[in-house]
């Protein structure tokens, strides 16, 4: 068996090393043009003459959770695309998202402000009834950070494309469900996938149903979002500010206005990252799987390239 390690901007030499020792007696190498047909292998952005090279590929592992940059490939035609399925993100999603979440609703970048001009000052305390959060995507992350915003007690809403049911949590779902989950909804999450469907999701229609004082938190990808119109919202006073950790172009280009405005806080594209050892064992023992005869296709995290996700 053989496998092929195919990241662009990862560094090649611990996942290669890491991956064989999970199969010390299988060949594991780091792409090479020209180098002879493996069985599966571990991308994240790979270039296109990589798939054009390994038709014969039975599965391709990507090593983050969004498949949309994978996915907008030409792929070997027999090759199933499986995503990271948690591998430890989600904890760190609930993290970031949380973070975020009580930053704003605890005013605390205006008490460092106080601070920093040495001022001792109170602001009136919020009502948490006041602030119901809503989760666009209920999958792996997304339920994971609306079940923990909701031991903190906000009112927590989800929005899937399929019904779910999640405790503690509202559940909208559906094109249908989508204007009453945005109008009962203050502080917006989005743990979408990016599809042709979710692309600009959050434009000026969808955000002004929001309710009035809202909050934009994007922790999904940054075509989500339709920059200007958060900008103008923000400007028109109905939408408080935004936290976002994705961007339309990464690194986020200096002349882009979302670096200064002063109601909005980014971050490097940080919010749940990948990490190796978790993500080494969980492919590992998928890989282990499959050779044993498990249908890849009953894997979880196994794409359905129909639906994007
Ligand atoms: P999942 O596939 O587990 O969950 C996706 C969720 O979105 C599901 O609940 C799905 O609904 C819902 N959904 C998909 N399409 C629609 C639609 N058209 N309308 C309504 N709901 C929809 O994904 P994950 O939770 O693992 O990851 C979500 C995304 O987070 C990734 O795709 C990636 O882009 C992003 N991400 C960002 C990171 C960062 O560092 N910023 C790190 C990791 C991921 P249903 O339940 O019905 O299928
Ligand atoms: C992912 C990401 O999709 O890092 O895993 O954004």
């Amino acid at each position: 068996m053989k496998i092929l390690f195919c990241c662009t901007g990862a560094k090649a030499d611990p996942w290669v090393a890491g991956l064989r020792t999970e199969f010390p007696a299988e060949s594991v190498e780091d792409w090479a043009s020209g180098a002879p047909p493996a069985d599966y292998a571990v991308v994240w952005a790979p270039p296109q003459k990589f798939l054009n090279e390994q038709p014969q590929l039975k599965a391709l592992f990507n090593i983050g959770a969004g498949v949309d940059a994978l996915l907008k490939l030409r792929l070997p035609p027999e090759a199933a695309v499986v995503r990271l399925d948690d591998a430890g993100m989600s904890v760190q999603m609930a993290e970031y998202v949380s973070h975020a979440v009580i930053r704003h609703f605890r005013e605390l970048d205006g008490y460092e402000d106080d601070i920093r001009s040495g001022k001792w000052s109170y602001r009136k305390p919020h009502l948490r009834a006041d602030f119901p959060v809503g989760v666009m995507g209920l999958g792996v992350l997304g339920e994971r950070v609306a079940r923990t915003l909701a031991q903190f007690d906000f009112p927590v809403n989800g929005w899937s494309r399929s019904p779910r049911r999640v405790e503690g949590v509202q559940c909208f779902s559906g094109e249908s469900g989508m204007a009453d989950f945005l109008a009962a909804t203050r502080i917006l999450v989005c743990l979408l996938p990016l599809t042709p469907e979710t692309e600009n999701i959050m434009d000026r229609e969808a955000l002004a149903r929001l309710r009035p004082g809202a909050y934009v938190i994007n922790v999904a990808r940054g075509a989500h979002l339709v920059d200007d119109d958060l900008i103008a919202l923000i400007n028109s006073g109905h939408i408080a500010g935004a936290t976002l950790d994705v961007f339309r172009t990464e690194p986020l280009p200096s002349e882009h206005p979302f670096w200064k405005h002063p109601k909005i806080n980014i971050t490097p594209h940080t919010s749940a990252r990948t990490l190796r050892e978790e993500t080494i064992a969980q492919i590992a023992q998928k890989i282990r799987a499959v050779e044993k005869g498990v249908p890849i296709a009953s894997l979880a995290g196994v794409v359905d390239p129909k639906k994007g996700y």
